[in-house]
């Protein structure tokens, strides 16, 4: 896992983290139990350019910056490995790799069963001790049901929109 540690990629990856802490804490909808926001993007740029290990730190860094300059509820450590598993299934699907509309539904509809409907009710669970009941658990079903198109298409349009490429071998690994 050895990346070459340039002043660019250093760059890119801090614009990328305050591009997170922005679209997540500033422009993204908080209740203490569901979040909607679009933090997915930066993120699987990230994935993109830097592959599955710096994206995990990357998006790890990003929730603990942001909830150290704009939290909105106490810090709690499992949203941080939620943020790292997400960073890692953005670069697995998607380093060096081209994006296609199969792999943007795969990792959405791995991510969205894994972090929004099995990891975040258990660390709700665990912090505000929500019952884990069909009621709070199909609200989050419907979010993930509404999401999962919008979030496919736009990680695909993303991807599209990047010439992964030219960008895989200046960001390359060594
Ligand atoms: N602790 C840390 N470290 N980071 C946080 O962001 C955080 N947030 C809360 C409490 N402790 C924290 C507030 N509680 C979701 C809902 C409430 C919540 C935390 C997360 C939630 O629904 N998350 C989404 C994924 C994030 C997204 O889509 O932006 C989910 O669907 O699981």
């Amino acid at each position: 896992m050895k990346q070459k540690l340039t002043t660019q990629s250093l760059a890119t990856m801090g614009l990328l983290i305050a591009m997170i802490v922005v679209l997540s804490r500033v422009l993204g909808i908080e209740t203490t139990f569901l979040k909607i926001s679009f933090q997915f993007v930066p993120e699987m740029i990230m994935g993109m350019l830097f592959g599955p290990f710096w994206t995990a730190i990357g998006a790890g860094i990003a929730d603990v910056i942001g909830m150290a300059i704009l939290a909105k509820a106490p810090y709690f450590v499992g949203f941080t490995i939620n943020a790292a598993i997400g960073g890692a299934l953005y670069g697995w699907f998607f380093y060096q790799k081209e994006v296609t509309l199969r792999r943007a539904f795969l990792v959405t509809l791995l991510n969205t069963l894994l972090i929004t409907l099995c990891l975040t009710p258990l660390w709700l669970h665990v912090m505000y001790q929500m019952p884990l009941n069909w009621a709070f658990w199909s609200l989050r079903l419907g979010k993930a049901v509404i999401f999962l198109p919008v979030q496919t298409f736009l990680i695909y349009a993303t991807g599209r929109a990047l010439p992964y490429k030219r960008l895989a071998k200046r960001f390359a690994t060594r």
